[in-house]
């Protein structure tokens, strides 16, 4: 018996665990958390072991396959590459280069090869018709921070480690392992918060998991948090609590920020947020009279139609209480591989716009909620040719089913994914990377959204299957034959991506490179984050801007909310996500070991509201809204708001031509097939999931 031992950074989420892998003759026997990692301490999560599912999952796809009248075929690379951009040119040749999108989804980001290559595909295609989960997702985050500090990615992380007051308003950290805070083993630094005196306190229309560690935890109905918030500056200024610090020196519109609070009393939205005005007044003293805190908001607050101004307004509390850029409080991160060094401001909004319904651009991209509509609605411009990347948006953008049955309609549509799932099962052509254990790895985004500075490179564990591709490789090969005008290879080069890595690491702020990396496979401490402003802001004029302009004219559609009664047409419950430990998204469930058990896919509602309804615990309810319904097992629980129903997102693997054989037995329903594209954060086109209005009834 030959056992081997690797050490190397968990790429599912945003956690960066680092892993302690024993190889047994050749197969995965144990993975288990690395104690002497630099980040994670020893920490992982159930999702870890399933990186050895995922490697050998027969289901997984290591060649390209075309989609013929008998069925998936296999074909050569040479054949899938000739094919993909010859019908790429045609079509643009024939309608223009916008009829040609591009939709990447989130394990993008989680892979080196592709966050490096796959912008050089996506430019190769000079179209406007560009999409991502981030319109399904954190665009908000990068909207608030462009505006107020000059970046989209200058976002400021929690320093959780050193603070002693935490704010978490819809994120759900103990589930989903942090998010735009990478915190590996959150659950022992959310407690020894506590045990330093501190607290925790989770604004969430659900008590989560998260919220059973917290101190305190408030109910808020969904969508409200823009007013919660408003409401606490409001107190912030009429109790003369500002206190900017060092801040004051470099930062705007102050002023601007109380006018626009003066109105929302905490009495004013009592009703809407569903929180007294007593408590916001008691959590305001409590934030502004801890001695360090920050206030921390996430998904839940992202993907709601104020997503954009709740973001602007959280970093706005920060700012007031003199907590942003404080150890502490909310910080910028120095990663080892910097690249807003030498970046940039610039415009970055609105410079086109949608063709179909107007929504706006945002750094390159077009909200992904209009995507369906954009395929369907004939006319110039229309898009005929869909390429995904990384992405199941069947599953995970808002109106899926729309989207599912736009794929039909598509003239060419090709998938780079490792699976036939939901979404590329529509593909004409499935071109697969190697991934996960086959695939070196560093984290280029999630070291800049760190609560600690730290770096670290994990080589490939098992090289990649013969005649397999990196993915890399694959996008540069596109890329390049897009750039030539050819449907050959003829010259090309592949690049590997460690060559700029190491670059990147020797022209960063510790002058490391990958050789260094490598002799510490258990990552290099970097120390904790520290103040850097205004050295490091993007703004033009170094200044940071407390109330930019275009937030602030959106409040007058916030005013209106405050009117707003009831949802009408009998949709009587708001609908919102959930996630769990053992899903990641839509894509984990082929892994039988993250899905067995209980069944996960449940809709929760409250005990009163089950009551009313006359439903029993774990009957099958029918959910529909104004786009769809769905037939769901209920789960009575007190831990939902009342009026408030919550189900997870990703599932929904029963369509037909999905080749996910464990994940069609555990297939679920898609809360997608139930959101709406048309609900949106207006400024942005942000999805609105969690602002959908349901009707429940009893079957
Ligand atoms: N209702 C509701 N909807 C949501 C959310 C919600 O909270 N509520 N959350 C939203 C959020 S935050 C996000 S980020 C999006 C995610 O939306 P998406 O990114 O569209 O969806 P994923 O489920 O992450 O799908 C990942 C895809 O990548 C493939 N894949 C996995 N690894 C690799 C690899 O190494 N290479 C390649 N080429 N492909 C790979 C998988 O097979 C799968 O097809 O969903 C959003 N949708
Ligand atoms: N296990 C696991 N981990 C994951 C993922 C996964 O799918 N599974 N996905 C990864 C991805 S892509 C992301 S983006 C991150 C997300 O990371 P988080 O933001 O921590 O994700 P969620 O668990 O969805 O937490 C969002 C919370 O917002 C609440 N919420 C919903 N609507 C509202 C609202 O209107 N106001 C308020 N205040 N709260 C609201 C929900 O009840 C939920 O508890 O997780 C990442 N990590
Ligand atoms: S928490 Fe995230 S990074 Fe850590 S082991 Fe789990 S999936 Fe991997
Ligand atoms: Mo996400």
């Amino acid at each position: 018996m030959k056992n081997l031992t690797h050490f190397r950074t968990c790429n599912l989420c945003e956690a960066m665990c680092g892993l302690e892998i024993t190889v047994t003759d050749g197969v995965v026997s144990k993975i288990e958390g690395d104690k002497n990692d630099s980040f994670s301490r020893g920490h992982i999560c159930p999702k870890a072991v399933a990186l050895k599912d995922i490697y050998e999952d027969p289901n997984r796809l290591k060649y390209p396959v075309k989609r013929t009248p008998e069925g998936w075929q296999q074909i050569s690379w040479e054949e899938a590459f000739e094919e993909v951009i010859e019908k790429i040119k045609q079509i643009q040749a024939k309608c223009g280069n916008n009829a040609v999108a591009m939709y990447q989804g989130n394990p993008s980001i989680h892979n080196l090869g592709t966050t490096m290559n796959s912008p050089l595909f996506a430019k190769s295609l000079r179209t406007k018709n560009m999409f991502s989960a981030t319109s399904a997702d954190q665009l908000p985050h990068h909207f608030a921070a462009w505006q107020m500090f000059g970046h989209p990615m200058l976002m400021p992380i929690p320093d959780i480690d050193f603070t002693d007051f935490m704010l978490i308003i819809g994120g759900n950290p103990i589930a989903s392992n942090g998010s735009i805070m990478s915190v590996p083993d959150v659950a022992n630094r959310l407690k020894a918060i506590q045990k330093r005196g501190g607290k925790v306190v989770v604004v969430d229309p659900r008590f989560t998991e998260t919220a059973a560690k917290a101190d305190q935890h408030f109910f808020i109905r969904p969508g409200a948090d823009a007013l919660l918030l408003l409401a606490m500056i409001h107190i912030i200024f009429a109790e003369n609590l500002v206190k900017l610090e060092h801040l004051a020196e470099f930062t705007d519109n102050i002023d601007l920020l109380r006018e626009i609070s003066s109105d929302f009393t905490p009495e004013r939205v009592e009703r809407q947020t569903g929180i007294s005005a007593e408590n916001i007044r008691q959590l305001t003293l409590d934030f502004t009279q801890a001695k360090t805190a920050v206030c921390y908001g996430r998904v839940g607050v992202s993907v709601q139609t104020f997503g954009s101004i709740a973001q602007w307004l959280i970093n706005a509390i920060n700012l007031l209480t003199g907590n942003l850029d404080k150890i502490g409080g909310a910080m910028f991160t120095a990663p080892a591989v910097d690249f807003l060094a030498r970046a940039k401001t610039d415009n970055r909004f609105n410079r086109w716009q949608s063709r179909v319904r107007k929504l706006p651009e945002f750094l390159g991209e077009l909200p992904v909620a209009t995507l369906s509509e954009e395929i369907l609605t004939e006319g110039e411009g229309q898009i005929k040719c869909l390429i995904t990347s990384c992405g199941n948006p069947v599953l995970s953008t808002p109106n899926g089913g729309k989207l599912d049955e736009a794929l039909e309609s598509l003239e060419f549509m090709v998938a780079i994914d490792i699976y036939i799932n939901e979404t590329t099962r529509h593909a004409d052509i499935i071109l697969p990377p190697a991934t996960g254990l086959e695939v070196p790895h560093y984290d280029m985004t999630f070291h800049v959204l760190a609560v600690r500075n730290t770096a670290k490179f994990s080589e490939a564990l098992f090289s990649k299957a013969k005649g397999a591709k990196y993915d890399w490789e694959i996008y540069q090969e596109l890329a390049y034959r897009m750039a030539h005008h050819t449907s050959s290879n003829e010259g090309f080069m592949a690049e590997p991506p460690e060559q700029k890595l190491d670059l990147g690491l020797q022209f960063g702020p510790y002058g490391l490179s990958l050789e260094k990396l490598r002799a510490n496979p258990h990552g290099i401490d970097l120390g904790p984050l520290k103040s850097c402003l205004p050295n490091r802001l993007l703004t033009e004029n170094k200044r940071i801007n407390a109330a930019p302009a275009i937030l602030v004219k959106d409040i007058e559609r916030l005013s209106q909310q405050l009117l707003q009664t009831g949802s009408g047409e009998g949709f009587d419950f708001t609908l919102i996500g959930r996630r769990h430990l053992r899903d990641n998204n839509s894509w984990m469930h082929n892994s039988e070991r993250l899905v067995k058990g209980r069944n996960r896919c449940t809709l929760m509602i409250h005990t009163e509201d089950a009551k009313r309804l006359n439903i029993e615990n774990q009957a099958i309810v029918k959910v529909s809204s104004r786009v769809g319904s769905v037939e769901i097992p209920v789960e009575i629980t007190d831990q939902m708001m009342r009026g408030v129903v919550s189900m997870p997102h990703g599932y929904g693997h029963a369509r037909k031509g999905v080749k996910l054989d464990v994940a069609e037995k555990y297939a679920g329903v898609s809360i997608n097939d139930l959101t709406d594209e048309l609900v949106i954060d207006e400024l942005t086109g942000n999805a609105a999931f969690n602002n959908v209005n349901v009707r429940i009834e009893k079957i």
